[in-house]
C-alpha cells in the first residue's frame, strides 16, 4: 500500500479539488493539509518553498514537492499506476496521447472562459467583490464555442478521450461543478444533449462526490 502523500490547500479551491477526485479514483491515501488563503499562508516564506508561485494546491511525496494540479495529476497516474482506476491515464501510448490532447484542450480552450466565469459568478458574491459584467458576456461566448465542439465529440464517444473516463473528464469537473451548481451558466451544460449526458454521468462518481462532500461547510 502506498504511502500517505500530502495535499496542501483548501478543497473548495478548483485546483485542489482536480487533484483529490485524482487521488480517490486512484485510491491513494492522503493527507490534507490547510492553507488559511485569507490569512495570506499561500504567500508566505515557507510555502514558497514548495509552490513558489504562492498558489494552491502543493502537493508532497517522499519528501519530493510538486504544484500545478494537472501535473499533479499525471505524476499520481504514473506512480500509482498499478492501483485505483487503472485506466485514469491511459493504458497505451495512443490512449494517453488522446487523454493530453484533451488535458490540454481543458487547460488551454475550456480553463479561461471557465474559470473567469467562476470567479465573476460564483467567488466573486461570496467575496462581496463587483461583478464585471463585459468579462461575464465576454468569456460565456467564448465557453459556448469551446462546448460546441465538446457537444460533438461527445456525440461520437462517450467520454472526451474515448469509451472510458479519464484524467481528461476528471479535469473539468472542478470548474463545471461552479458553473453548474453556483451559477446561471448551467444550462449551457445543461441543454447540449451530449455534454449534459457527460456532465451527469462524470459528476456522479462516487470519487468526484466525496470531493463535493469535503467542499461543504463544516
Ligand atoms: N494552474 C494552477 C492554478 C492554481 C491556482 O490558480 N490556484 C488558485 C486557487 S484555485 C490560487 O491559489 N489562487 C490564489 C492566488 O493566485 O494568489 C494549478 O492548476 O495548480
Amino acid at each position: 500500500m502506498a504511502t500517505s502523500v500530502k495535499v496542501y490547500g483548501p478543497p473548495i479551491s478548483t485546483a485542489v479539488s482536480r487533484v483529490l477526485a485524482c487521488l480517490h479514483e486512484k485510491e491513494v491515501p492522503y493527507q490534507l493539509i490547510p492553507v488559511n488563503m485569507a490569512k495570506g499562508e499561500h504567500k508566505k516564506p515557507e510555502y514558497l518553498k514548495i509552490q513558489p508561485f504562492g498558489q494552491v494546491p502543493a502537493f508532497e511525496d517522499e519528501g519530493f514537492a510538486l504544484f500545478e494540479s494537472r501535473s499533479i495529476c499525471r505524476y499520481i497516474c504514473e506512480k500509482y499506476a498499478k492501483q485505483g482506476n487503472k485506466g485514469l491515464y491511459g493504458e497505451n501510448p495512443l490512449a494517453k496521447a488522446s487523454i493530453d490532447q484533451w488535458l490540454e484542450a481543458e487547460s488551454h480552450s475550456f480553463s479561461p472562459p471557465s474559470s473567469v466565469l467562476v470567479f465573476q459568478l460564483a467567488f466573486a458574491p461570496r467575496m462581496k467583490l463587483k461583478q464585471d459584467q463585459g468579462a461575464i458576456r465576454q468569456n460565456e461566448e467564448k465557453l459556448k464555442k469551446v462546448l460546441d465542439v465538446y457537444e460533438e465529440t461527445l456525440r461520437e464517444s462517450r467520454f472526451l478521450a474515448g469509451d472510458d473516463f479519464t484524467l481528461a473528464d476528471l479535469s473539468h469537473l472542478p470548474n463545471t461543478h461552479y458553473l453548474v451548481n453556483s451559477s446561471d451558466m448551467g444550462e449551457l451544460f445543461t441543454e447540449r444533449d451530449n455534454v449534459g449526458r457527460w456532465w451527469s454521468e462524470i459528476s456522479s462518481r462516487e470519487s468526484w462526490q466525496k470531493v463535493v462532500e469535503m467542499q461543504k461547510p463544516a
